[in-house]
């Protein structure tokens, strides 16, 4: 046989196994074990100024209730949306941006996916309660959700708060694994008095009433700015990370794993006028600006943001970062890195030429 009988000859089998329903892996083994990882996630940049403003305009049109319960407008990344399906941010990781107006009460719920919140505006009059604990919300603070706990949201002052709301709606739904449940009531009731566990854990040690209990989930529910900002401080007297500046990821104190088991959540400090050198690695990352201006350059595309914007990093993808103001940049940034490590798929890879930094070939223009 010539190679090209050959060849028909083996289409011609290929398709007397695909009436059988079976395929022969010889012609599709390199689509199914890549040799790199592979995906369509773009990164993406969305402006502060357009979120707050569509929602401040959803206030009066959406009143909360058990049919629409949380004030919520979600970053679409505009690479996946395909076949019908609802775009996250990327594959694994879900962002959405939450108002709740003054007397507002989001109703109680709980649900298998992982949530954190990480307040943007707020002066700590807004609330959530997590499973019976009551914890005020103010700018800069790490809230944990963590799976199947009873949660409701409330605001006691006067002004409109704004917080990131970050789940692991992909991963869950990839694995199959999604449940939700509304409590019967609005408000779950109180077990003890507001921030408990702050008082009892937020400075990295645990008060002695502590001692039995357990890792999971993280018994700290609100990773308050005013401790991590000073963490931040502390670090500056050492080396930066050459890839991430001075950054902290939000532990579990019982543990010392990551503050949700399955969603990784971290700070970095880059000092005002410097910059990161660019690696790459298979977590994906979606941020926040907490403070300052900058840019990011990912994959050679160049993302300038200031204060409260966001931005993906997808897997496998080249990224540093730059600081272009005057004062300190502060990035918040949640990741599906504890899954991918708990897997053991990890890798990370330093961007070794033109001394660790990319050339700039692309601006970020929105779609
Ligand atoms: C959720 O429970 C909240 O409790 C916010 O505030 C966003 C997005 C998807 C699924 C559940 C909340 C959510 C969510």
């Amino acid at each position: 046989m010539n190679q090209s009988d050959h060849r028909k000859a083996l289409d011609q089998f290929a398709d007397r196994l695909a009436k059988d329903h079976l395929g022969p892996l010889w012609d599709n083994l390199g689509t199914m074990v890549t040799k790199q990882p592979t995906h369509k996630v773009k990164p993406y940049l969305w402006k502060w100024q357009t979120i707050r403003n569509y929602l401040l305009e959803a206030g009066p049109l959406l009143a909360l209730g058990r049919e629409s319960e949380r004030r919520v407008i979600y970053l679409q990344n505009p690479s996946l949306i395909h076949e019908g399906k609802i775009g996250y941010a990327t594959d694994t990781l879900y962002v959405g941006i939450q108002l709740l107006l003054p007397g507002e009460v989001a109703p109680s719920h709980r649900h298998s996916q992982a949530a954190i919140r990480f307040i943007i505006e707020g002066k700590g009059d807004a609330f959530t309660t997590v499973n019976g604990e009551k914890t005020y919300m103010e700018r800069g603070d790490l809230v944990l959700t963590p799976p199947w706990t009873w949660h409701d949201h409330g605001h006691e002052g006067t002004e409109p708060v704004f917080w990131m709301d970050g789940l692991d709606v992909g991963l869950v739904k990839t694995l199959t694994g999604s449940f939700f449940e509304p409590y019967h009531d609005d408000t779950y009731p109180l077990n003890g008095p507001a921030d408990s566990s702050v008082a009892r854990y937020a400075s990295g040690v645990r008060s002695i009433s502590e001692r039995k209990v357990r890792g999971y989930p993280s018994p700290l529910i609100n990773y308050k700015w005013t401790n991590i900002k000073q963490a931040l401080e502390g670090l500056t007297r050492l080396d930066a990370d050459p890839y991430d500046g001075y950054a902290i990821d939000y532990v579990n104190p019982v543990t010392g794993g990551s503050a949700d088991a399955r969603l990784g959540t971290s700070m970095q400090k880059i000092a005002a006028g410097t910059g990161t050198k660019a690696h790459r690695h298979v977590h994906s990352a979606c941020y926040h600006v907490l403070e300052g201006e900058g840019y990011t350059v990912i994959n050679g595309e160049k993302f300038e943001w200031t204060q409260g914007d966001f931005f993906i990093v997808p897997p496998w993808s080249w990224h540093e970062h730059h600081s272009t103001g005057q004062t300190d940049v502060h990035l918040f940034s949640m990741n599906d890195r504890p899954v991918l490590e708990i897997l053991g798929l990890d890798q990370e890879e330093a961007y070794a030429e033109n001394n660790g930094n990319q050339f700039i070939e692309r601006i970020f223009q929105p779609e």
